[in-house]
């Protein structure tokens, strides 16, 4: 008789028993899902000698973003769009580093269109601090062409949505838009295991996540805002703290498992944000929301926002839903 199995549960195997719930499944979701976590592995064995092999620094590019690409940027995002490219499983890919759509030839195409940030954080590669890739997928509208109505779609129209962040440890969180699932990557063995299944945001938020030193330039509703949460440390005791990393990917994924909100407010001179919609805020915003949190620019839900082109940029509240219902409230106070 074999002994019981006393390893966990790989992702792969994870998504092929969340197959077989759909008897209409042709499998295409699954290979995705395992080619973005090897996309995964490649991009962490990078991150985790960047220093060893002159990985550090800028290639002198400037990206679309106008920012200095870090060469693992570029790294993480070649491999991101090699790996999908190659995986059958994708017909169309947006990269924040890529100006426009990148195609995938015709005999290689597959159901699904992504969306992701190949590495979020560049600002911290050197220094050793967490970051991390986001990803978001669509299936494509169309079985017989592709085009830029494939992805510039409302969030909500995402069918899956999930990061990978190089922190203490390589994590992969995903959500397939019914559970939100934590996969740990054992690096004895190169695979990853479930390490927290059907994760649910905190309800009480316990950190506070945002740039103290945007305050000049926030909304008039931002401080009030701040204020309200900070008032509750008092002589009973502290219950809120401050934390930010400036990788938004390790800020939400704190967040998510400790019970947080982080903001990114939109600037009060412009109306503008900073953060990116397509492959920043909606996938975050789509795990929030089945892991019972929220998300939104304050005023809308990000997942409702149609985006009108590959780079635009949004406000962004995401974490409880009373963290972010009180920022409605607030916004609605005060203004902006
Ligand atoms: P700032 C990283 O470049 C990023 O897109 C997010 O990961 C992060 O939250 C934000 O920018 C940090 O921006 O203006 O606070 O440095």
């Amino acid at each position: 008789m074999s002994m019981a199995a006393d390893f966990g549960v790989t992702l792969t195997q994870h998504v092929l028993r969340k197959q077989s719930g759909h008897p209409d499944a042709r499998g295409q979701f699954s290979q995705l899902l395992t080619q973005i976590g090897v996309a995964g592995k490649l991009i962490s064995a990078q991150v985790r000698r960047a220093g060893l092999i002159e990985l550090w620094g800028e290639t002198g590019e400037l990206n679309v973003q106008g920012e200095h690409v870090q060469r693992l940027d570029r790294i993480a995002n070649d491999t991101f769009v090699e790996v999908l490219r190659r995986s059958g499983c994708v017909a169309l890919m947006a990269s924040e580093e890529e100006d426009d759509l990148v195609h995938v030839p015709e005999p290689m195409r597959g159901d699904y269109v992504v969306a992701f940030d190949p590495l979020d954080g560049s600002s911290n590669i050197d220094v050793n601090v967490s970051i991390g890739t986001i990803f978001a997928i669509y299936r494509r509208t169309d079985p017989e062409t592709v085009s830029m109505a494939d992805i510039l779609r409302p969030g909500r129209e995402q069918v899956a949505a999930g990061y990978i962040v190089y922190g203490s440890s390589t994590a992969l969180v995903y959500s397939d838009g019914q559970t939100v699932d934590c996969f740990t990557l054992d690096p004895s063995c190169g695979e990853y295991f479930l390490t927290r299944e059907n994760m649910r945001i905190p309800k009480a938020s316990n950190v506070l996540s945002i740039n103290e030193c945007n305050e000049p330039y926030w909304p008039k509703w931002v401080g009030p805002y701040l204020a309200g949460i900070k008032a509750r440390n008092d002589d009973a005791g502290r219950k809120v703290t401050s934390r930010h990393i400036g990788s938004l990917v390790a800020d939400f994924h704190r967040n998510l498992v400790k019970g947080g909100v982080f903001l990114y407010p939109t600037e009060a001179r412009t109306g503008r944000g900073k953060l990116r919609v397509l492959y920043e805020c909606n996938p975050l915003a789509f795990i929030a929301e089945v892991a019972g949190g929220a998300a939104t620019n304050g005023l809308t839900r990000i997942l409702d926002l149609v985006p009108t082109g590959l780079h635009d940029r949004t406000g962004l509240v995401i974490g409880g839903i009373d963290e972010v219902e009180r920022a409605r409230e607030c916004l609605d106070l005060y203004g902006v």
